[in-house]
């Protein structure tokens, strides 16, 4: 019998504009800012989703997440139930606030694995590159990513992105299954209004499986409520 179709969950973590979405792009070919005002400011806002096709037949998803500081909730709400992080550091910058801050909430979150992921490295010179390589090593030192691999990539040249995928596969080998049988558990991230829809929630599978139609049973009872007026999630307001 073949063994089940793996499915993973990948998620960008960084300070912001060190390039997490043009990345996600420049991998999987999707764009993952969605929103207007995302577009006319150049930054993300809301989590962004994309599917991953690996070129060994794995599947996995992308959770694309804000680096500003104003949108850590967001960020918050997407990287739970991650199996793998990518860490980017825009080559130019160094470690930065949101690189310390994401990195605190990954370690707090218990996430297994992660990719350091140098990026822009179109623009400095190689012994610039090998300085801010030392930067991110002493900055990872004792967590999570100690021991994680350094990947150099350009979103712009497409340099590096070839080899950072090969590492994500490795990567990816080494995670634990999620329990696809067990019973449907699926923490929420967030809970918000559509007009026509009701209630939705959104949150990351950590195990069973559910389909459209399924009765779900929310625990403790009561605690999820449509907020009549509530407007979008919060992520999509001014900051
Ligand atoms: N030269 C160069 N520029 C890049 C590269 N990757 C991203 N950029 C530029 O850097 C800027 C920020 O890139 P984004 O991908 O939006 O950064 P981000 O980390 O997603 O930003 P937030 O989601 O707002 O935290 C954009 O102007 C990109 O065009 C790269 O590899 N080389
Ligand atoms: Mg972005």
């Amino acid at each position: 019998m073949s063994s089940p179709q793996r499915h993973f969950i990948i998620g960008t973590a960084g300070h912001v504009d060190h390039g997490k979405t043009e990345l996600i792009r420049a991998l999987t070919g999707r764009e993952t800012d969605r929103l207007r005002e995302e577009k006319e400011r150049g930054i993300s806002i809301e989590l962004g989703f994309a599917p991953f096709r690996l070129p060994g037949g794995e599947t996995a998803g992308v959770v694309d997440v804000p680096g500003h500081e104003r949108f850590i909730h967001n960020m918050l709400a997407g990287i739970g139930g991650i199996d793998l992080v990518l860490l980017v550091v825009d080559v130019n910058e160094g470690v930065m606030p949101q690189t310390r801050e994401h990195l605190d909430i990954l370690q707090q979150l218990a996430i297994g694995r992660g990719v350091l992921v140098l990026t822009k490295c179109d623009l400095p010179e190689p012994d610039w590159i090998d300085l801010v390589e030392e930067e991110i090593r002493e900055q990872v030192a004792g967590t999570f990513l100690e021991e994680a691999p350094v990947c150099r990539v350009s979103a712009v040249t497409g340099v590096g992105i070839p080899e950072l995928v090969g590492t994500i596969q490795d990567q990816l080998r080494g995670v634990v299954p999620k329990d696809a049988d067990g019973p449907l558990r699926l923490p929420i991230d967030r809970h918000f209004t559509v007009s026509g829809f009701g209630t939705v929630v959104t949150g990351t599978l950590v195990s069973g499986s559910v389909a459209a139609g399924d009765t779900v049973e929310v625990l403790p009872p009561g605690r999820v409520r449509s907020r009549r007026g509530s407007g979008p999630p919060a992520g999509r307001r001014r900051p």
